[in-house]
């Protein structure tokens, strides 16, 4: 063997080494299951949402701008053609992808984004016909009127009456002078808001705030930070978000028509630092989590559970974490939390979270191309 097919060889032997060290599972312990964490694919960077088609192919998007498919548990080589152009930067890009209830007639799929603007950039939601690995007749149904920084929120789920609820985050709007005057707290704008709009981006006429002078129409909610996680309890048509909160303030809400979540007028929460926000943690006429943070995990995609592969954790909300890398299993007791479980940690950044097909809890992972990015959970021993 000559020095250069030796390197090559090396390099190809280094190569597998690292691939089989990325397919390996790892095996963890919690109160009810053992269970396998199974790295399903590698390959992609910075997983952002995650949304099954009716035929079992799996949509995922990336940060910097792609919408991949997975099948049969193989990444497809080419990317999505036809999704929108995105302000790959900061905390923006390509974020959230759903599924209309009625895809397998109408072929309708959603995608979230930071839209760029001539200055600056905002929250905005694309609908497209997926057909044939590519987006076709692709337009924006819902652009945020709002400005600032990262927190663009933008998590998506469409309701048991096909509304789809487009959470929007407050643009990194700082908590400061008049909280009451925060744009969180100002429904003249999209910052910090959950939104409920028909299918095609109409405004559904009994949302809570049509016909209100300066108010948005297509907001539900209002009072939010930064949703990054929504899911709904398909049984009773129960919406819960999670929202990143402050040092401290993360949160689980029960999402009801025209409440307000408090931000930043209440809170667990502190500035990053310790500097204090909130004169109180609750007020008259605000929202209080059902479940919170202290520390703060820097809750991401959220899942309401109702698979038969895990039949104890029907019911069940889990939380990805992003700085704590672990994923949070929440029990409820009716709209309240009973319990959390830690279930399992440094796996890295659990950014999205989806109940498989098959039963199966799948992990999206905010990371390296090189590293698992998409990770199914399964009991230990088959099932
Ligand atoms: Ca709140």
């Amino acid at each position: 063997m000559n020095k250069r097919l030796f390197f090559v060889f090396i390099f190809g032997l280094c190569v597998a080494l690292g691939q089989s060290a990325v397919a390996q599972s790892t095996t963890h312990k919690s109160t009810e299951y053992d269970f396998n964490a199974v790295p399903v694919v590698s390959g992609l960077e910075n997983v952002w949402g995650m949304a099954f088609l009716p035929n079992g192919d799996l949509l995922v998007t990336e940060r910097p701008g792609r919408l991949r498919i997975v099948r049969n548990g193989v990444l497809v080589k080419d990317a999505v053609t036809g999704t929108p152009t995105v302000h790959a930067r900061g905390q923006g890009g390509l974020m959230d992808v759903a599924v209309h209830p009625n895809f397998a007639s109408n072929r309708l799929v959603y995608l979230s984004y930071s839209k760029p603007l001539e200055q600056g950039s905002t929250t905005a939601v694309a609908r497209g016909r997926f057909e044939n690995g590519a987006l076709t007749d692709v337009k924006d149904i819902f652009v945020a009127d709002s400005k600032g920084g990262g927190h663009y929120g933008s998590r998506l789920v469409f309701d048991n009456d096909g509304y789809l609820y487009i959470t929007a985050g407050d643009r990194q709007a700082s908590p400061t002078g008049d909280l009451t005057a925060h744009p969180s707290q100002d429904i003249s704008n999209h910052q910090g808001t959950i939104n409920r709009i028909h299918d095609d981006g109409r405004i559904p006429a009994d949302n809570p705030f049509v016909g209100q002078r300066n108010a948005k129409g297509s907001i539900w909610s209002f009072g939010h930070r930064n949703p990054q996680g929504i899911t709904i309890d398909r049984a009773t048509g129960t919406i819960w978000a999670t929202e990143h909160g402050p040092q401290g303030g993360d949160e689980l809400n029960l999402i009801k028509k025209a409440a307000n979540y408090g931000w930043p007028v209440v809170g667990q929460g502190v500035n990053y630092g310790g500097d204090i926000i909130h004169a109180s943690t609750r007020k008259e006429g605000m929202e209080p989590p059902v479940h919170y943070w202290v520390p703060s995990i820097a809750t991401a995609g959220a899942l309401f559970y109702t698979g038969d592969k895990f039949p104890k954790w029907k019911g069940n909300i889990f939380v990805g974490g992003m700085v704590g890398q672990q994923l949070a299993r929440v029990t409820m007791n009716g709209a309240k939390s009973a319990s959390e479980e830690t279930l399992f940690a440094g796996q890295g950044r659990i950014r999205a979270i989806t109940q498989g097909p098959d039963g199966y809890i799948y992990l999206g992972i905010d990371g390296r191309a090189d590293k698992p990015g998409i990770i199914r959970l399964q009991p230990s021993g088959g099932n």
